[in-house]
């Protein structure tokens, strides 16, 4: 399969086949910690995939095959934050969280290994997630320092329930990737080397679907967790296609020509 470059970065790969962005956080030293840099790396390249027409699917996965991501790079975990190259603390790690929920298209997580920290966040708010069997998974807040209240904890436990949710934070603990999977978290565990074939199937079997009907259950599914901001979204999406329709035109054109809408010849529908 040839991976063919989006655009070059410097802590991620950014690549595309058939219709499928894949990105990579390219940090393998450090297990595919992230830095501001990847973070703001991530989300250029989602707002890419985002305007990019010919991208239907994204995969988000780690380089080599020890980690998928290990959350924040302890090196710069500094008062506030993550500190960037201007000492500036953040935590943008969030916006790219958000980015993801949002994409109006399926992002599959293909965890190659270690999902640990915020690098466990990462996939758990991607759409999908297929993991190779070494693939370990697990939160360390509370052990190194941190936590993450927010999907880390509350689309956690819809997951996984409420019960399990607090082990995995009050623990700490790691957990296969079968394990993953049958607390529901994983949708297909594969042996190392299919892991790429699986990912790229299931992609392809997305994109002969209606790409309008898994942009709308996504912000279904997402509405109901997400409060107004998730009903914004699918409420967006909803005026995008009533802008569509003709009875959404006249509105318009009779502004602009001065007279009266004529909204009674379109159809009302039981
Ligand atoms: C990931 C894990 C379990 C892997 O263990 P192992 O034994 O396979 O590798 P090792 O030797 O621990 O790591 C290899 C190298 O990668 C670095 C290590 O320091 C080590 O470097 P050297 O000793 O060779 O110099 N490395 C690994 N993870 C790193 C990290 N996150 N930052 C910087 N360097 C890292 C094991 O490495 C591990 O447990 N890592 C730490 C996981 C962690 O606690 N992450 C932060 C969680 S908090 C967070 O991500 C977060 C949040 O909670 C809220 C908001 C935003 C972020």
């Amino acid at each position: 399969r040839q991976w063919k470059p989006i655009r070059a970065f410097e802590e991620i790969l950014f690549e595309e086949y058939n219709g499928i962005a894949k990105i990579t956080i390219n940090r393998p030293r450090y297990r595919n910690a992230f830095t501001p840099k990847t973070t703001l790396e991530l989300s250029q390249a989602f707002a890419i995939c985002r305007e990019l027409q010919r991208i239907r699917v994204v995969l988000l996965t780690g380089a080599g095959d020890k980690a998928f991501c290990s959350g924040g790079d302890m090196h710069v975990k500094g008062r506030g934050g993550y500190i960037d190259e201007e000492g500036v603390p953040r935590l943008s790690v969030l916006d790219v969280q958000m980015q993801i929920r949002r994409l109006p298209k399926p992002v599959i997580a293909m965890v190659n290994g270690y999902a640990i920290g915020g690098g466990h966040v990462l996939h758990l708010v991607c759409d999908l997630t297929i993991a190779s069997e070494n693939a370990i998974f697990g939160q360390t807040g509370p052990k190194v320092g941190s936590f993450d209240a927010g999907f880390g904890a509350s689309y956690l436990a819809r997951m996984v329930g409420q019960k399990k949710a607090r082990e995995i934070w009050f623990l700490c603990r790691q957990y296969s990737a079968q394990e993953a999977e049958r607390m529901g978290m994983v949708n297909k565990v594969v042996p190392f080397d299919q892991l790429e074939d699986e990912c790229v199937a299931w992609a392809e079997e997305m994109m002969e679907r209606s790409p309008i009907a898994l942009r709308m259950i996504k912000a279904g599914l997402n509405a109901e967790l997400d409060g107004q901001a998730g009903i914004q979204q699918l409420a967006g999406d909803a005026t995008m296609l009533y802008y569509f329709l003709d009875e959404a035109q006249e509105g318009g054109k009779a502004f602009l020509e001065k007279r009266k809408p004529d909204f009674d010849k379109y159809p009302q529908i039981p």
